[in-house]
């Protein structure tokens, strides 16, 4: 890092790093949350290894305040977002002529935007807020109208917690409610925020800069989440786990070297940023061995686990053969019944609301002293142009 004047030169972009999806080119400061490679991520500073113990509220609170809520501001924040949660009237309606076999990802998409079209203040926060406290409902409605359980839907008790909201919705069975709401507010803690620059948080930024409104800015967010390179890796995860089907050791070895001898990747294994294994992955492995120890999937992520960072890490291109965050949610997600793949990503999308929605905030409403970043305008040179230096 050199210094120009007071300025200092973050990095030098040449041609090089033309066509490359700006990998790594310095765009701004985020106030959410960073990575680092041997703790992961990190919300408002605190590595997310000491935050599995909060609620999704308490973490939503963290994110938008930047501190973690004392008793008092907990409960509050608790009842403000039940007096935001009244889903209005009409969502149910749209989603009804949905197409039954379009994907979950659009589904809920969709279900932002028309939850847009019925309601918006265009008050920043107060947008992102009511969003966030009307996701548990309209989760619990893409299930049970895919499902074809459209009627006889219990009310939606807003006093609930959010995860109680939507496992309400989908009335699941008393003996498995306990398990499903540890579950799923494990996922949702783990999954709510990570840095500025990956694509949906950025693509959600890049739309509200241009002032369009909180549901469209995430609408457009969860559409970019829903690619298989991005978000649908966790439902690509767990159907690479149902294809193994054993958990002996041998076998899965074996599974494993074909797997990589025909160009096919190991889900759940490698990433980005981090060097070692991602905390997220390993949180949900101490659930899982809590939980479901003798759960057919968990056992043979399990095996997973100890085999294929060694098969991995025969070949010395790969970075990091360690486990993911997605190796063990789709196991999880399995045990407590939400047993079709395909919805996974839309549990990652509910989780990622509240950090995308807080980031629009803070660069709507807080950075450049309040003033909010221009709409974003990155540089591109014509074809054949002569490249030259941008003063
Ligand atoms: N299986 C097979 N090959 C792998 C691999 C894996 N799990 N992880 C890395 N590699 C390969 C890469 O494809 C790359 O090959 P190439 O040089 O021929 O293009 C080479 O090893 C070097 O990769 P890298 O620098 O270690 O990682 P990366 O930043 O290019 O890729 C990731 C990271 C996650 C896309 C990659 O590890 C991968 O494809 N993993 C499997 C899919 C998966 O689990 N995705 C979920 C990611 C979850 C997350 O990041 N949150």
């Amino acid at each position: 890092m050199g210094n120009m004047g007071e300025e200092k030169v973050l990095c030098e972009v040449t041609e090089k790093h033309l066509n490359t999806g700006l990998r790594g080119i310095p765009v701004g400061t985020c106030r959410t949350s960073f990575v680092t490679p041997t703790e992961g991520v990190h919300y408002c500073g605190y590595p997310i290894r000491e935050l599995v113990n909060f609620s999704p509220e308490e973490i939503i609170y963290l994110l938008f305040n930047k501190e973690l809520p004392n008793d008092e501001q907990s409960r509050e924040f608790k009842e403000d977002l039940s007096s935001r949660g009244g889903i209005p009237s009409g969502l149910t309606n749209v989603l009804k002529t949905l197409p039954k076999d379009g994907h979950p990802m659009d589904w809920l998409s969709v279900g932002i935007h028309t939850l847009g079209m019925l309601e918006t203040t265009g008050n920043w926060k107060e947008d992102a807020l009511n969003l966030i406290a009307r996701m548990p409902r309209l989760m619990g409605l893409i299930f049970r109208i895919r499902e074809g359980r459209e009627s006889n839907i219990p009310e939606d008790d807003t006093g609930k917690s959010l995860v109680q909201r939507f496992v309400n919705t989908l009335e699941v069975d008393d003996a498995k409610r306990d398990i499903m709401e540890r579950i799923v507010s494990t996922y949702l803690v783990l999954h709510m925020d990570h840095g500025g620059g990956n694509l949906s948080t950025f693509a959600g930024k890049a739309i509200a800069s241009g002032k369009a409104t909180v549901y469209s800015s995430i609408a457009g967010a969860m559409n970019a989440l829903s690619g298989p390179l991005h978000g649908r890796a966790n439902q690509s995860c767990l159907e690479f786990v149902l294809r193994i089907g054993t958990s002996d050791e041998v076998e899965v070895e074996n599974f494993v070297r074909k797997e990589l001898e025909e160009g096919r990747p190991i889900f759940g294994f490698g990433h980005a940023v981090l060097s070692v294994e991602d905390p997220r992955a390993t949180v949900q492995f101490d659930l899982g061995e809590e939980i479901c120890p003798d759960d057919d999937n968990f056992k043979t992520i399990r095996t997973l686990r100890k085999v294929a960072p060694r098969v991995l890490g025969e070949n010395k291109k790969i970075r990091n053969p360690n486990a993911n965050v997605d190796i063990a949610s789709g196991a999880l997600l399995h045990h407590a019944g939400l047993k079709d793949p395909t919805y996974y990503t839309t549990f990652f999308g509910w989780a990622r609301v509240a950090g995308i929605g807080a980031q629009i905030v803070d660069e709507r409403d807080t950075l450049r002293s309040g003033k909010g970043i221009p709409i974003y305008r990155p540089k591109y040179f014509a074809e054949g142009q002569e490249l030259r230096h941008i003063e």
